[in-house]
């Protein structure tokens, strides 16, 4: 078994971004040794950060699918057909920065968009409630650019833009993020289950938690999809009836159901 899950909304409270209430589930996952592997918008430095905080040192892939890392001793497997990148072998289905900022600054006045790259740390903090700390670790971005759309503006016609220039968007908890076209968190969760099930010469058993539009294709791409209540009180769409959901929101809905499931 391996678990994919999302953060903000799904492991993390939406509000305050805690985890605690997750303690037992932690505990049995941690017993039974199964990986657990973060499946974020949030960048690198932030998901380094949180593994600490959790007591975890996994795989986990960055940016909606931009990159999987793999810490370069992990189970004493070797990766080596990856690519190195300091302590960690990675594979990347994302585009670079500069090429989606570059979108960026090209179309934000015409289709209104206001991101990451140019929100001081003050104004990351004001839309998302992170600490100053935290705020300015997610603004250390190698992939994707979160942004907001200014009133009145329309996704439809920027949607449109991107694709001619192969980006795409998809949709956080709080925001919009600018992404490269072939990338989702589905298509690095099935490369990271292809690369384990090679590692151990078996079929591995997967489960994936979200909360949000942007889950959606890692739900799809799981054995055992699970939708977390998001904080406005709905769940993801998944045209499947393997479809399961939490009572609760945020992480004492993970809890719940990670207790349910492994
Ligand atoms: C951003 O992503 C969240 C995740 O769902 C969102 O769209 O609401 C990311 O940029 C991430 O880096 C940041 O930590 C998070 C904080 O709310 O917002
Ligand atoms: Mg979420
Ligand atoms: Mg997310």
């Amino acid at each position: 078994t391996i678990i994919f899950t999302d953060l903000d909304g799904t492991f993390l409270n939406h509000d305050d971004y805690s985890f605690e209430a997750s303690k037992e589930a932690r505990e049995r996952i941690l017993k039974k040794q199964i990986p657990l592997i973060f499946t974020t918008s949030k960048t690198k430095i932030e998901v380094e950060l949180l593994q600490k905080k959790v007591g975890i040192q996994e795989p986990f892939i960055v940016e909606n699918g931009a990159a999987l890392f793999i810490p370069k001793d992990y189970k004493g497997f070797d990766f080596s057909f990856l690519k190195e990148f300091g302590d960690y072998y990675v594979l990347q289905l994302g585009v670079s920065y500069e090429k989606v900022v570059a979108f960026y600054n090209s179309y934000k006045t015409e289709y209104g968009m206001f991101g990451f790259s140019d929100m001081t740390i003050d104004d990351v903090v004001k839309h998302t409630g992170l600490p100053q700390e935290s705020a300015k670790l997610s603004k250390q971005r190698g992939f994707t650019e979160p942004f907001v759309l200014k009133e009145g503006a329309q996704v439809e016609k920027l949607e449109k833009m991107a694709s001619e220039n192969g980006l795409k968007i998809t949709k956080g908890g709080r925001f919009y993020h600018l992404i490269g076209e072939n990338q989702d968190k589905g298509k690095a969760v099935e490369k990271c289950v292809k690369i384990f099930e090679e590692c151990y010469q078996t079929k591995i058993k997967s489960i994936g938690l979200g909360d949000g539009e942007n889950d959606i294709p890692l739900l799809a791409s799981v054995d055992i999809p699970i939708a977390i209540k998001n904080h406005e009180g709905n769940y993801v769409n998944l045209p499947t009836n393997k479809l399961q959901k939490s009572t609760y929101k945020g992480a004492k809905g993970w809890n719940e159901m990670i207790l349910k499931n492994v």
